[in-house]
């Protein structure tokens, strides 16, 4: 190893097996954007396999759960999923660029995200304007999942809807922006640990 983590691979897998829900994901920070999903609520498909894309990782997630009680708990099952799995391959995040900002239009719609990927989790949405059904997937729950996110990926996320009116467009916006800050935070630029306390 070269001391700064360079010659290290960023990859992990974990399976998350709960009453409610089973999930196996695996994840290559270092990746081409190659996204397999596959869970049975489209939409959440559709917004993770964006994320992947503009991420640059690649993503294999796999999940179902009770879903005929509500979509609730595989939404923010798969976002502490993909987030846990995410810290993993990060491992101590030694030369990290850390910090990532983008504005994602998608027509009428306009969100930013800003983030840190400094280990101290925290979710700002504001996301109020994202509301109704989408394909009768409760688009309320895309926050649930941010949130989840945020929580084991060790991210501190700032997601602001800026403009828009259609739900599609404003969701798939949010996520585009989040894969796009996520790349740049997580490009290695190498340096050691990018923190004046010298630990993440
Ligand atoms: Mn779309």
């Amino acid at each position: 190893m070269s001391g700064d983590g360079s010659t290290t691979r960023r990859v992990a897998e974990l399976d998350r097996n709960t009453r409610e829900t089973r999930i196996s994901v695996s994840v290559d920070i270092d990746g081409s954007g190659t996204a397999d999903i596959v869970v049975p609520l489209p939409f959440l498909r559709h917004m993770l396999e964006s994320f992947t894309k503009y991420s640059g990782m690649d993503v294999r997630l796999h999940g179902d759960g009770d879903v005929d009680v509500d979509a609730h708990h595989l939404v923010e099952d798969c976002g502490l999923a993909l987030g846990s799995a995410m810290s993993r391959a990060l491992g101590e995040r030694v030369g990290i660029r850390r910090f990532g900002t983008a504005h994602a239009p998608l027509d009428e719609a306009l969100v930013r995200c800003v983030l840190d990927y400094g280990n101290r989790p925290f979710t700002v949405y504001e996301m109020a304007a994202l509301r109704g059904r989408i394909n009768d997937f409760d688009v309320d729950l895309l926050g649930e999942f941010v949130r989840a996110l945020a929580q084991t990926a060790g991210i501190s996320l700032h997601l602001d809807y800026l403009r828009g009116e259609n739900p599609h467009h404003i969701a798939e916006a949010a996520f585009k922006a989040m894969g796009l800050a996520t790349r740049e935070a997580l490009t290695h630029v190498g340096g050691g640990v990018p923190s004046t306390k010298g630990v993440l």
